[in-house]
């Protein structure tokens, strides 16, 4: 067989192969692509201390059931770790009114800080209210009006993207890696030259927070898409390793 420096063309056919398979693979399962990294499912034990990748800038948040979980006004951020998306799960505590969940971005300190959250308002019966913030529950997000309203929703993934000056909440609120509802707002110039590099999130009235990540989109389950695709290529890598012994 033709043989030039190592290379063959069974290598090339296999590696072709290979390729074509995960392509195959993302494209059956394109929310692959656009998946968040994880930072956090905050699954340990029960505590206030929510670990050392954590800053609690104000007020309190803490681990329970699995979960975060933050009283008023808390925002916490995630140390070593920059980005301009973010995401996070968000189920609501049937207990409280109000209560709002909110991703942060460009953190440099509490009132300056991309800050866009998720609210339920007095009376309400889920969340519904999406407020565009520059600052921890601060300032409108640029001019004219903060907030949105949607269908009222009791859980959503909500990502969080900032483009320029234009900062993006997509929300998921069946966990399928289709967006339901996304919403754009553009701050000013002075919001984005007032903004550091630190990512985080906010809490007001105890609701319940999982599954931080980098990035948007849904974290991919080990045992679903990215396992077959893990096990695909396992598998074709040890085919090629015992026809080439
Ligand atoms: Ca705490
Ligand atoms: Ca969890
Ligand atoms: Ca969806």
């Amino acid at each position: 067989m033709f043989n030039n420096h190592g290379w063959t063309w069974k290598d090339g056919f296999r590696g072709c192969f290979l390729c074509s398979t995960a392509l195959i693979i993302l494209l059956l399962h394109p929310q692959l692509s656009t998946a968040a990294v994880l930072l956090d499912d905050f699954n340990r034990p029960d505590s206030s201390d929510m670990g050392a990748a954590w800053v609690e800038q104000t007020g309190d948040f803490r681990i329970d059931g699995g979960e975060a979980r933050s009283n008023n006004l808390a925002l916490m951020t995630y140390t070593g770790v920059t980005g301009l998306a973010s995401s996070v799960d968000v189920h609501l505590n049937p207990l409280t009114d109000p209560q709002y969940v909110a991703l942060v971005l460009g953190y440099a300190d509490l009132s300056n800080n991309l800050f866009v959250k998720v609210q339920r308002q007095s009376g309400g019966s889920g969340f519904f209210r999406i407020f565009f913030y520059y600052g921890n529950n601060g300032d409108n997000w640029g001019t004219g009006t903060n907030f949105f309203d949607v269908p009222v929703f009791q859980s959503a993934r909500m990502s969080l993207t900032l483009t320029g000056a234009v900062a993006t909440l997509d929300l998921d609120t069946d966990f399928d890696g289709d967006i339901e509802h996304t919403l754009s707002k553009t701050g000013t110039a002075s919001h984005v030259a007032g903004l550091g590099t630190g990512i985080g999130l906010g809490g007001f009235g105890e609701p319940f927070i999982d599954n931080f990540g980098l990035g948007t989109g849904l974290i991919p389950e080990p045992t679903t898409s990215s396992f077959i695709l893990i096990s695909s290529i396992t598998l074709l890598y040890r085919r090629r390793s015992h026809s080439l012994t």
